[in-house]
């Protein structure tokens, strides 16, 4: 039987959004991490989620093996997102 452990970090900016969100995952629980993930957030002068990043190293040999990537746009004069 192996204990899986999972370990998480997140960063928040001044306006309480988060910016970076840190997951670890212990599969088998001999402390050695064998999965991570990382979400990086960018927001605008409004709050508003420009830039979402996430980044995953399945072996966590620190070496990114699949990364998805959102970014949204703004209409500022309506203040709307543009979908
Ligand atoms: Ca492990
Ligand atoms: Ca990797």
């Amino acid at each position: 039987m192996s204990t899986s452990i999972k370990t998480e970090a997140y960063i928040y900016d001044e306006q309480r959004n988060l910016v970076y969100y840190l997951e670890e995952q212990d599969n088998d629980g001999d402390n050695i991490v064998d999965d991570r993930q990382t979400e990086t957030s960018t927001y605008d002068g409004q709050g508003n989620l420009v830039y979402y990043l996430i980044e995953q190293d399945d072996n966590a040999d620190g070496v990114v093996d699949s990364r998805w990537t959102e970014s949204n746009t703004y209409n500022l004069a309506w203040g709307h997102k543009k979908l």
